[in-house]
């Protein structure tokens, strides 16, 4: 028998992992808020998933955090803003050596989940999946991608990728994901600040290619004084890749901001600014984009961090 998969947080990712472990035959267990969370779960069937138009519904256990049972592995695929909360809700019940797998976007999350529980093994991951919720406790797999997972500790996979395998989750083991984490932040800077700005789909920055330019060249600059020179190379020509193959698309910050949701960008853009003044990097356009960003975030109400 595998060991128990723990899914920290039942939304868009954390059920697209779950309905397809549990497919799988695959041990999994939900992790919810609070109890009114979980009575509301209890009430119906189970977890969603709808795949090509196609929904099934896979009764996985839930819990709330005060179950007594300990947790050897957790996937914590809340936003990056909740990761280190909802991992303290639980740290009494990991074991010394439990692993953790965060799925959050960005930077910084990782690092702060990771200095909270220094025995365990923290694996980083970087996914371009997509998926978003129709429901509740219903997710639609809206785009079909990649995860790479990695340990910036220790490069070896560890044995469970079986368990991803035998769940149909595309994955690799990545001995560079801080690279991978850095360029995905790196396009996000580039792409989903504008989109917000300029009220557009991502196609609609190709009317802003001299900003969208600029701002490439400070972040192709940022990543090589931190340290992540693969990470900057071709920035700018992949970021024009991605506008184009996206461009019917809203980008995930536009979306957050059209719903009212917090976004993440201290994570992004916020963690891309700190780094540049940490390496008394002088980026005037970048630091510009988050001043214009936070703006727009308070007069929308939203959280400007
Ligand atoms: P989401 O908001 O849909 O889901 C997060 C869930 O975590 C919510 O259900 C929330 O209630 C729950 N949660 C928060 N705090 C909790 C706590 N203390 N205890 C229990 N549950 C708690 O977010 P998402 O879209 O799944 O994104 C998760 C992360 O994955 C983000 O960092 C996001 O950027 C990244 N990501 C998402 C997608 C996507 O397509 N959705 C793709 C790539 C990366
Ligand atoms: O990842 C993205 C997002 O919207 O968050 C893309 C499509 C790459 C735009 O930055």
């Amino acid at each position: 028998m595998s060991i128990t998969w723990h899914i920290l947080g039942a939304g868009s990712l954390g059920t697209l992992w779950a309905t397809r472990l549990a497919r799988a035959g695959v041990p999994v267990r939900l992790i919810l808020r609070d109890k009114t969370r979980l009575a509301s779960y209890q009430a119906g069937p189970g977890l969603t998933l709808v795949e090509h138009g196609i929904a099934h519904t896979y009764p996985v256990i839930a819990e709330t955090s005060d179950s007594p049972e300990p947790i050897q592995r957790l996937l914590v695929a809340c936003k990056a803003y909740d990761a280190q909360g909802a991992v303290a809700q639980l740290q009494h019940r990991l074991a010394p050596d439990a692993e953790l797998i965060l799925l959050q976007n960005g930077l910084g999350s990782q690092d702060a989940v990771a200095a909270q529980l220094p025995l365990a093994r923290c694996i980083f991951a970087s996914s371009t999946e997509g998926a978003f919720r129709d429901g509740d406790w219903r997710v639609v797999f809206a785009g079909h991608g990649y995860t790479w997972l990695g340990d910036v500790g220790h490069p070896t996979p560890p044995l469970w990728l079986e368990d991803l395998h035998a769940a149909g989750i595309p994955h690799d083991w990545s001995t560079d994901i801080l690279t991978r984490l850095w360029r995905k932040l790196a396009l996000n800077c580039a792409i989903n600040p504008l989109t917000v700005l300029y009220q557009c789909r991502n196609g609609g920055l190709q009317a802003h290619a001299c900003e969208v330019a600029t701002l490439c060249a400070e972040l192709s600059e940022l990543l090589e004084c931190c340290g992540q020179p693969a990470a900057a190379q071709d920035l700018h020509s992949e970021v024009t890749r991605v506008i184009e193959a996206t461009a019917a698309n809203y980008s995930s910050m536009y979306q957050d901001v059209a719903n009212a949701r917090r976004t993440e960008i201290s994570y992004l853009l916020g963690y891309a600014c700190q780094a540049a003044a940490r390496h008394q990097l002088n980026l005037p356009h970048l630091q510009q984009l988050q001043v214009r960003l936070v703006e727009q975030l308070r007069v929308r109400g939203l959280p400007q961090d």
